[in-house]
């Protein structure tokens, strides 16, 4: 068989038995180490072994489908580990496609998928998945932590066989030794390991012409853009926790109080719900910094009469929640703000109602959105009645410069590949975040309304019955918030 001939000369690491025996830790949770998050078919909270795999077929027929050649190997590496000082890490984050297809939480790690291993080299479509994996090593893993090591990386992900990525190189030299003719599949575009990649350049991308990698990344995010029923619960948790968290932030707020202590709150509150860490650095902007759509300083004093803008979310075990709030820290909507507010509320709502399945896209929506929201600040007076009704997207659209959604899942902005012309689906999750802001050096518009920014954010999933709102249980709507406000 090939695999044995591509293998020969590697010791295969086996555990010792007494390691099995008593209980060892892993790179990652295990139902043997965290039985109160982990099942035991699962790689992943909430993601089983047969999913992962379900996943790793798709992607393979895919890849099938579009190959000329009888044989494919296609390979998606892991991120590296990155720093912020010396010996100062940042928190790890995997790469979202390589932890779709396999789980693995470890930095470095590289899954090979390919049919070249078959006893049937004919058979295009049975394939074989590898894992190469950090070695496990005794004064590395004093320091930084466990590691899962190639003695059961395949047994915790489900993978075929596993293998320390010590011998990635060596695996490369023989599969171009072997003569073997396929295609490979690779992002060679925007390589994810610095070092895999220069390994790859020194092989096989020397001798093999690379597929196409659009194909190919378009395939893992094609597949990771209809969530399953699994992925839709880690994402209703997401919500959920996102939701009640940022309720008990607009319970926290009071006049004078600082943008980096609702920061904080939230941090806590996703936290001690269950999240893993917050999806992103928040925005927390009182006042007109609102009008900072990614202002992440967060060090500033929100005054009383002022609201807060705040757009913050969290991540469940690979999944995110996404959500803005805008309230009054004081409690109550001054007049300006109120109509302002409701005017965006109302444009937000139809958006949402928009989100049917097979019905329009995300750009469609986003135009529909730029109209109605023209139409609202013609009847504010914001903006002149007399503009038709051409001219209103273009000015809409300086008052909300970005867009009205994006695609979400296991990233923030999800599968980034992926166009925003393509029909809503059911098992699509997205965003609907309409946005007014007013600058206060806005002179074009009537001195009370500036100085004001403010934008509302759900989370949707799309439906075969229409859109289901998974951050409902944030509070809203006006007269909930400046009750719950109140009653801190
Ligand atoms: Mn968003």
């Amino acid at each position: 068989m090939i695999l044995k001939r591509l293998l020969n000369g590697v010791r295969l690491n086996k555990e010792p038995q007494t390691l099995k025996v008593c209980k060892r830790l892993f790179g990652q949770p295990v139902y043997d180490t965290h039985p109160h998050v982990m099942r035991k078919d699962h790689v992943t909270p909430g993601i089983s072994k047969s999913e992962y795999k379900q996943r790793r077929s798709h992607l393979w027929n895919n890849i099938c489908k579009v190959s000329h050649k009888n044989s494919a190997l296609a390979v998606i590496s892991a991120y590296p580990k990155s720093y912020m000082a010396h010996d100062v890490p940042y928190p790890f984050r995997q790469n979202s496609d390589f932890l779709y297809l396999c789980g693995f939480q470890e930095p470095d790690s590289i899954l090979v998928m390919s049919n070249l291993f078959n006893s049937n080299e004919h058979n295009k479509e049975d394939f074989k998945t590898i894992i190469f994996v950090p070695k496990r090593d005794k004064l590395k893993e004093l320091w930084d932590g466990p590691r899962t090591g190639s003695e059961r990386a395949a047994e915790v992900t489900g993978c075929d066989e596993s293998f320390d990525v010590d011998y990635f190189d060596k695996f490369l030299q023989k599969i171009l030794q072997s003569d073997q003719t396929f295609d490979l599949w690779y992002d060679n575009s925007s390589p994810s390991h610095r070092s895999h990649h220069s390994k790859l350049s020194n092989t096989l991308l020397k001798s093999c012409k690379v597929k196409n990698v659009q194909p190919t990344k378009t395939s893992v995010q094609n597949l990771r853009l209809i969530k399953s029923e699994a992925e839709i619960d880690l994402m209703k948790i997401a919500c959920d926790i996102g939701s009640k968290s940022l309720e008990k932030v607009m319970r926290y707020s009071k006049p004078k109080i600082d943008e980096s202590h609702l920061y904080a709150k939230m941090d806590f509150e996703c936290r001690i719900h269950g999240a893993e860490r917050l999806a992103y650095p928040p925005v927390v902007a009182g006042g007109s910094r609102a009008n900072i759509i990614h202002y992440i300083n967060n060090n500033q004093l929100v005054d009383n009469g002022d609201m807060v803008l705040m757009d913050a979310g969290c991540e469940y075990f690979g999944y995110c929640s996404d959500i803005t709030r805008t309230w009054p820290v004081n409690g109550v909507y001054s007049t300006t703000q109120k109509s302002l507010y409701e005017a965006l509320l109302e444009v937000q709502m139809s958006c949402i109602s928009l989100c049917h399945a097979n019905y329009l896209t995300l750009n469609q929506i986003f135009l529909v959105m730029l109209t109605l929201l023209g139409r609202q600040l013609q009847k504010l007076g914001i903006i002149s009645a007399s503009i038709s009704e051409d001219k209103l997207s273009e000015i809409s659209r300086t008052f909300c410069p970005h867009h009205v959604s994006h695609y979400l899942g296991m990233d923030v902005h999800d599968v980034d590949e992926m166009s925003r012309n393509i029909q809503l689906r059911p098992g699509m999750i997205v965003t609907i975040e309409p946005g007014i802001y007013i600058p206060s050096d806005r002179l074009d518009v009537p001195k009370d309304w500036r100085g004001v920014g403010i934008r509302i954010e759900d989370d949707i999933l799309i439906t075969k019955s229409g859109p289901l709102n998974l951050t409902e249980k944030c509070p809203k709507y006006l007269s909930h918030i400046e009750n719950i406000i109140n009653t801190y």
